[in-house]
């Protein structure tokens, strides 16, 4: 049995904590949200708040690395001839100057394939780690993460990545609703907006752990079996 600290509660629930049955998913560390000349940038927001948690998902990802845990990867972004991007996600970011699709200093925009799709190199996957290629905000859904996750016999996701609010929030939510003990580590998470991330972490620990548990990396990387 072992468990890390965690608010609202010691996680995981059951104590069932194991390199073989626990991954860290890390979301969307992509120029586009935190590079120069990329999709955030464009829309004009503090870049200093999603390059805040490469860091500490460093550290975290290299300690879960060398226990032997699962390790996996996202990335949000579309098909060059944009047929999975409906056509209000498109009109939307049109709306603030950073049109999906567009050409941007870093490539066309959110598109696969283009520089600023691509991870950063501070955290690029290393060989054999699965990158989950996403056209939404949630990790499950129109992609085939949630096979991977039942097929490797995962019940633990630990959380990190951009943004707090929307993609890492709307990929616990819906781990949560499929029955997967959820941890978000909140050093390792980052907004484009410091009080939505503020907001967006309280949102976890409502109701008991409403959609799992909240820790940090430093007492996570120590407390790690
Ligand atoms: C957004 C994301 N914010 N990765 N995407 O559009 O959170």
């Amino acid at each position: 049995m072992s468990t890390i600290k965690a608010d609202p509660y010691p996680w995981p629930y059951n104590g069932d904590l194991r390199p073989e049955n626990t991954v860290l998913i890390v979301i969307d560390m992509q120029t586009d949200f935190c590079g120069e000349g990329g999709y955030v940038d464009k829309m004009g927001y503090d870049l200093s708040l999603t390059r805040a948690p490469i860091e500490p998902i460093k550290a975290t990802m290299a300690a879960m690395r060398a226990r032997g845990y699962h390790i996996m990867h996202t990335r949000e972004g579309h098909r060059p001839d944009l047929s999975d991007l409906s056509p209000n996600k498109r009109w939307r970011s049109q709306q603030i100057g950073a049109g999906i699709g567009d050409p941007g200093p870093c490539g066309r925009i959110l598109v696969r394939g283009e520089p600023g799709w691509d991870i950063i190199a501070e955290l690029a996957p290393a060989p054999g780690e699965a990158i989950v290629d996403k056209p939404g905000k949630g990790s499950f859904c129109a992609t085939d993460l949630e096979l991977m996750l039942r097929t490797k016999g995962i019940e633990n996701i630990v959380l990190s990545g951009i943004t707090t609010d929307v993609c890492v929030h709307t990929t616990m939510r819906e781990a949560n609703d499929r029955g997967f003990e959820c941890l978000l580590l909140e050093d390792c998470c980052g907004a484009t907006d410091k009080s939505n991330h503020d907001a967006a972490i309280k949102m976890v620990k409502m109701q008991g752990g409403v959609f799992g548990s909240v820790s940090d990396s430093t007492t996570f990387i120590s407390q790690l079996p």
